[in-house]
């Protein structure tokens, strides 16, 4: 299992991203505490300099794990499930943006906060229908790029739309494809599952992607979350994609990002 840590160069303050400002110098950063990988955060991928990006990463030793879109619906409120389809369309083109920068920086990408909410009681089926259209247009990109999407289980004061494992599962099972994986968070978990051991084995090897943050979204070791009976499920489940450390920025960016790593690697060199 590999570390990656969340990092922005522009975010809101409450935002769980770790490392803020601009993106080199977080890749640097990064490498200086000993993660493996950064996962990015960015509202429009476009934005980004990938040979900058590339080099830093080939220097530092780092890879990309993931390219986070979710500020494409905070900032710019694009969503699979918009009720006018020209907005439909346009977080289907920024989604497809990202998997393309994805494919240059060997990342996945997550399908989090863009999914977005049903927000019209009794009509679940049409809204589904929408997510389904839109993930399929993301899936042959992914596909023709080589890139997989993870589709992120998220709590229910957030969306009302695939809150648990189960549902994510029963959502993806549907595209049957290889470059569509289930992505679970911690924090979501600890809300929405029942028993994390037990929705970490139903996953399985559809399991592409994991955030670890506490109860409270501090960082690991900050709350009351059990994360040594979720690292030997991931054992258990043979899971070899990233742990990505997805959690608020306090007491500063550099302490979470440095007390995390030293709490995770110590529950994984104890199981
Ligand atoms: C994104 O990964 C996530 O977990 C959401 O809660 C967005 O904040
Ligand atoms: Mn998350």
């Amino acid at each position: 299992m590999k570390l990656s840590v969340s990092i922005a160069q522009n975010a809101p303050a409450p935002a769980p991203f770790v490392l803020r400002g601009p993106y080199v110098d977080s890749l640097r950063k990064a490498a200086a505490l000993g993660y493996d990988a950064v996962e990015i955060h960015v509202r429009d991928p476009r934005e980004l300099e990938i040979e900058q990006i590339l080099k830093v990463c080939r220097e530092e030793g780092l890879t990309v794990s993931t390219l986070g879109t979710g500020l494409g619906y905070v900032v710019d409120k694009l969503s699979l499930t918009h009720p006018e389809a020209k907005v439909r369309q346009e977080a289907v083109k920024r989604l497809l943006d990202h998997i393309e920068v994805a494919s240059y920086l060997g990342a996945g990408v997550i399908i989090g906060s863009m999914r977005g909410v049903i927000g019209e009681a009794g009509q679940f089926k049409q809204y589904e229908g929408y997510a389904a259209e839109g993930l399929a247009l993301c899936l042959e990109k992914a596909k023709e790029c080589g890139v997989t999407l993870f589709l992120e289980a998220i709590n229910r004061y957030e969306t009302n739309f695939l809150n648990t494992a189960e549902e994510g599962l029963d959502f993806l099972v549907r595209f049957n494809s290889p470059y569509l994986k289930l992505h679970l968070d911690t924090f979501h978990m600890n809300i929405e599952e029942v028993d994390f051991s037990e929705s970490i084995k139903k996953a399985g090897e559809a399991l592409g992607h994991v955030h670890f943050a506490d109860s409270n979204r501090l960082y690991p070791g900050r709350g009351h979350i059990d994360f040594k009976e979720i690292i030997i499920a991931l054992r258990d489940i043979a899971y070899n994609g990233y742990i990505a450390l997805e959690c608020l920025p306090y007491p500063s960016p550099e302490e979470a990002a440095a007390g995390a790593l030293k709490y995770i690697k110590r529950l994984l060199a104890g199981i």
